[in-house]
């Protein structure tokens, strides 16, 4: 992708966002359709899939060459990372935008060759948007987020955390977790991973770690938390991989091997 493509897709990726706050913010206070998933507590309402369904009308129709993996799978069929992909959850926090009405974002990202290139994460209820192009620095707004602190201790640590991954589950030693929670200054949970990972480039969150989440909820984070210094990988180490569900760990560097060496023990299954 060259510099004026990445230029005008970015501008393109912005307008498509927008677009889609403005039309979630008018829809949502008429009565809407509520579904469940794979449990009860996970919920689909007929406006996550109407925003995707708008950004695979609109990616297809300026893009045609491009490919888009969405949660609600009105895009394509992908299963690899050649060309250009954009990776996109229409709404990130569907809990929070039923029963609450904020706190949740449109997460659109692009990827070229699985490289991110552009992430975009808007929080629809403050009209505030993240947005980053990789090596061009990550933005709030109109602000320059600034580098991250590479200073901060555990101790002096804000976390993202769930505090489902601190009872008995299937994927992590609570124990573990637990500990990390006593550990560190204070834990937040927001119900928006794309909220949580743009908290962390903001520095206003030292680190995210959860235990399973999906490409589309983390492909746009990444890129704005790599702008900043940050880093992200699953909770073992290893690299993350955007064909499926990871463990994260996104922080400010600092504080990531700490966290991973001593407070994460994935359980093996
Ligand atoms: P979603 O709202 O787009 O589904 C909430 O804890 C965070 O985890 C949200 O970012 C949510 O994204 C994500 N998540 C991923 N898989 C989930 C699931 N099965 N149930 C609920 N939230 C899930
Ligand atoms: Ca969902
Ligand atoms: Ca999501
Ligand atoms: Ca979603």
């Amino acid at each position: 992708m060259n510099n004026k493509d990445k230029q005008m897709i970015y501008y393109k990726a912005k307008e498509f966002v927008l677009e889609a706050g403005e039309r979630i913010r008018q829809k949502m206070h008429c009565p809407f359709v509520i579904e469940t998933k794979s449990n009860p507590n996970d919920l689909v309402t007929e406006i996550d899939q109407d925003t995707e369904r708008f950004f695979a009308e609109r990616i297809r129709s300026e893009f045609p060459t491009h490919r888009l993996l969405g949660e609600e799978g009105l895009g394509d069929h992908v299963k690899d990372l050649q060309g250009t992909l954009w990776i996109v959850d229409p709404i990130d926090g569907t809990m929070n935008f039923v029963h609450q009405k904020r706190n949740f974002a449109i997460s659109v990202a692009v990827y070229q060759d699985g490289v991110g290139e552009i992430g975009l994460i808007y929080d629809v209820m403050t009209d505030c948007l993240y947005h980053a192009k990789r090596g061009e620095g990550a933005y709030k707004n109109g602000d320059l987020l600034r580098p991250l602190s590479k200073e901060k201790s555990l101790a002096e640590a804000i976390v993202g955390v769930n505090g489902i991954w601190a009872t008995e589950n299937t994927r992590v030693h609570k124990e573990g977790i637990q500990q990390l929670i006593r550990k560190v200054r204070g834990t937040r949970s927001y119900g928006s991973a794309a909220l949580e990972f743009a908290y962390v480039a903001e520095g206003i969150m030292d680190a995210y770690v959860t235990m399973r989440l999906s490409p589309w909820d983390i492909a746009a984070g990444m890129v704005l938390v790599q702008e900043v210094g940050g880093m992200t990988t699953q909770a073992n180490g290893k690299a993350v991989n955007m064909l499926m569900t990871n463990s994260i760990v996104a922080t400010n560097k600092a504080i990531h091997q700490e966290i991973m060496e001593q407070y994460i023990t994935l359980k093996k299954y």
